[in-house]
């Protein structure tokens, strides 16, 4: 075995294994009251999880948050625009469903088909390329580029009380496929060089 062939099979054994890692993509955002545009004082806390399958076309939406001043009247994802503005809403209105209304402190799971338009402010949709497939690109556009930010608005905050900006969250699985790789790669080499003696 040469050292070309060593170097394609590793390519060749990446490009088997990262796919599979590479089809879903993780952004978080911790939920402050200081994040919001313009910041304000709430002691409130809380965190969001956003998963994109783009196999499946869905979102997975997990949120926490406790110690609000008001009663949660919604809650969103807003894209797309540089931190630290305020843009409209890109997802179902008026509320993500069954997200935990007229309280203080909850927790959200809710895994969304973004093939359908009911996942979406029907305006994202039409200044977004028309099509839920357009919208759906620009979102998870605006997601990779740190455009996109969860909003929780209570009664007393109408403009939002916790607010957190969206970031890509790096694939540990990812990470530990090119490792298993580069450890292949180790063992053909070490067997390479036994053989050359
Ligand atoms: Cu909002």
């Amino acid at each position: 075995m040469n050292i070309n062939k060593l170097i394609l099979g590793f390519f060749v054994f990446i490009s088997a294994t990262l796919p599979v890692a590479a089809h879903e993509a993780k952004y978080a955002a911790p939920l402050l009251g200081s994040s919001e545009v313009p910041a304000n004082a709430s002691p409130a806390t809380g965190s969001v999880l956003v998963t994109i399958d783009f196999d499946l076309v869905t979102m997975r939406v997990e949120a926490n948050f406790s110690g609000l001043l008001g009663n949660v009247t919604n809650a969103h994802i807003h894209c797309c625009t540089d931190p630290g503005t305020n843009v409209g809403v890109a997802t179902q209105l008026p509320s993500f469903i069954g997200f935990p209304l007229g309280v203080i402190a909850g927790t959200y799971d809710h895994t969304f088909d973004m093939a359908l338009a009911s996942s979406y402010n029907l305006a994202f949709i039409t200044s977004h390329g028309g099509l839920v497939s357009t919208a759906f690109n620009d979102l998870v556009t605006g997601l990779d580029t740190g455009k996109a930010y969860f909003n929780l608005h209570t009664n007393l905050f109408p403009g939002g009380e916790i607010r957190g900006l969206l970031s890509p969250v790096p694939e540990p699985e990812s990470y530990a496929l090119l490792l298993a790789g580069l450890g292949v790669l180790t063992v053909f080499a070490r067997r390479v060089r036994r053989e050359a003696v």
